[in-house]
């Protein structure tokens, strides 16, 4: 065994005083042993195996269904390493406060030891961890997410360059609830929750936070970004990484099925990856990036056989499904939005009984499903799946979007001017707040690239390493920003999107091949609206123009936002960022 992680076993057992340490292998029996048992004590509920082989239902508790971003912090020597976007702690009093909290937590308890890769295991791109968890729905959902398996021991060797996480479900206490991450540590400490994004820690507080600074010290890129590859008819794939909040629909634009016109023609999409990007530069001078998860944890509600048939078919064996409705007819699952059936005997996700008719005290309908329920599927049973899914190498980007959720300001689609210009876009994104995190739901906040609560140092260092990136690479992929979310006067969303998407992602290839020109605006280059092909969709020609359009006078007091953003990071905000903003106020005002 490794010393290190013996050590790290003993002395976080030592603390959480458990009953029992299970060394966790990934094998069949030992998952099959884990489910039984949790299916014993209620933790999860086994589901009709005809209709969902290996799928079972998990509940968390009514209090604990999303991201903390208010109880996550940065725990480091010094402030300003985590920056004025991220909650600090000073990483001795963050030890010493958590150490109180986690002292005896797991007595009666188990400990599972986790050792777990993130990329294929032994690949140079790969990251190990080691998670230390009393919670079976942890460990299964892990096995789901990242490849567990004793070998990962095997490529760790006797190194100590493995990240060490402790989760401790404690007493789901919200008041004790803190998620830290020590990057100067490649140390994470979670404690009081039992929901996925706080406590599988090898996807936002590993991939993202840790690896974030792991990148920037390193001079690679952990990002907030699906990865999908765009087959041609003449069989040439390009790759594409985009970044979006959360619950924007990452998971839906990388299984996208291109409409009709396009799959006659020979079009296809294959998924690389749903939510992160682990992103280097390659021997030729290309960025490559490679999907460090195993799975993907993905919003249930809004997910069905149109909006995403490659999701929904994932989610047809092997998965856990969290905090969404338990069809009591045929002991399967159901979601607002999975289809116009719901069933007429069920369960909800806070284990009450429920029928379409339920209502709450003031007569309002009660969701079957929290809005940030989810399903935990492996990555294999995605019908799209990229056969470079397990590349140890990873894929050529040739071009990286970014969007959000914005009803108005925002064009369809548009171009960045320079590198430069595109880490500016990525920096002054903004969307409106969705069920992901706790809070208010439809509040416009800066995310920029997506990466707002998930950035594991200060982001004003990030923007510079993002600018960096043009000194290690002179063959950069192309930047650009989509909203596919801007809507009418009646509030109803004017592009259809989905599978319609094809549509910009076409035009973003042809623009990264020179095949088509483009108008230059005050924010950069603009499709020409007979670009964007809407052959068989009921938008016409003056809508789409619409949906490009550029207002000067909403962009004028964006800038305004964008400047009081901007303020926050002090002078360590890139003077190349400053003078992109220079330029855009020049650029409207002309
Ligand atoms: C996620 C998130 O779960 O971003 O991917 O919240
Ligand atoms: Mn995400």
């Amino acid at each position: 065994m490794n010393k290190y992680v013996e050590k790290f076993v003993n002395e976080s057992a030592a603390l959480t005083k458990p009953d029992k340490i299970v060394w966790i292998d990934g094998s069949k029996e030992q998952i099959e042993a884990l489910r039984k048992e949790a299916c014993s004590t209620g933790e999860m509920i086994k589901l009709n195996q005809e209709l969902l082989p290996d799928c079972y239902l998990h509940r968390t508790a009514v209090n604990d269904v999303a991201r903390v971003e208010g109880r996550t912090f940065i725990c480091t020597e010094k402030k300003e390493t985590a920056g004025p976007t991220n909650n600090w702690m000073q990483k001795d009093e963050a030890y010493k406060m958590l150490k109180e909290i986690y002292d005896g937590s797991m007595k009666g308890r188990t400990m599972y030891v986790i050792p777990y890769s993130m990329g294929a295991i032994g690949s140079k791109f790969s990251k190990i961890g080691i998670e230390l968890t009393d919670s079976i729905y942890v460990v299964l959902n892990m096995c789901i997410m990242t490849r567990v398996s004793s070998k990962v021991y095997d490529a760790l060797g006797d190194s100590d360059d493995f990240v060490k996480g402790l989760h401790a479900k404690a007493d789901i206490d919200e008041e004790k609830r803190y998620i830290c991450q020590f990057p100067e540590d490649n140390t994470i400490m979670s404690v009081n929750s039992g929901y996925g994004g706080n406590v599988l820690l090898g996807k936002k507080c590993f991939a993202l936070r840790i690896a974030s600074y792991q990148g920037w010290q390193q001079g690679w890129m952990a990002e907030h970004m699906l990865i999908l590859g765009l087959e041609k008819p003449n069989g040439e794939t390009k790759y594409i990484a985009a970044a979006f909040p959360s619950a924007c629909g990452k998971t839906n634009l990388a299984m996208l099925i291109p409409p009709k016109e396009y799959l006659e023609k020979g079009y296809k999409i294959h998924t690389v990856g749903d939510d992160i990007a682990w992103i280097r530069v390659g021997a030729d001078g290309r960025l490559y990036a490679i999907n460090p998860e195993n799975g993907f944890f993905g919003v249930a509600p809004g997910t069905n056989e149109k909006s995403n048939p490659n999701a929904l078919a994932s989610t047809k064996k092997g998965t856990i499904f969290t905090n969404v409705c338990h069809n009591l007819e045929n002991n399967t699952v159901w979601w607002e939005g999975l289809d116009k059936n719901p069933p007429k005997k069920a369960v909800d996700w806070k284990g009450n009984p429920w029928t379409p008719d339920t209502v709450d005290a003031d007569g309002k309908p009660v969701k079957a499903a929290h809005p940030n329920s989810r399903f935990t599927a492996p990555a294999v049973n995605c019908p799209c799946i990229s056969s470079e899914f397990e590349n140890p190498e990873g894929v050529p980007l040739d071009a990286i979007i970014f969007g959000g959720r914005r009803a108005k300001t925002t064009p369809l689609v548009y171009e960045s001017k320079s590198w430069e210009n595109g880490v500016f876009i990525g920096s002054i994104m903004a969307s409106e707040t969705t069920a992901a995190a706790a809070g208010a739901v439809g509040v416009v906040r800066r995310d920029p690239m997506a990466m707002l609560p998930f950035c594991g140092y200060n982001m004003g260092d990030y923007f510079a390493h993002w600018l960096d990136m043009k000194n290690k690479s002179d063959k950069l992929p192309k930047i650009f920003n989509v909203n596919w979310f801007r809507t009418d006067e009646n509030g109803h969303f004017i592009w259809p999107g989905f599978g319609d998407n094809m549509r910009v992602l076409d035009w973003i290839i042809k623009r990264c091949e020179g095949a088509v020109d483009a108008d230059e605006t005050a924010i950069g280059f603009v499709p020409k609206a007979e670009d964007i092909n809407i052959d068989g969709l009921d938008i016409n020609i003056e809508t789409l123009k619409g949906l490009l359009d550029v207002d000067k006078d909403m962009w004028k007091s964006e800038a305004e936002g964008i400047e009081e953003f901007y303020t926050k990071f002090g002078d360590k905000l890139p003077e190349t960022l400053r003078a992109e903003l220079e330029s855009l106020k020049a650029n409207l005002a002309k």
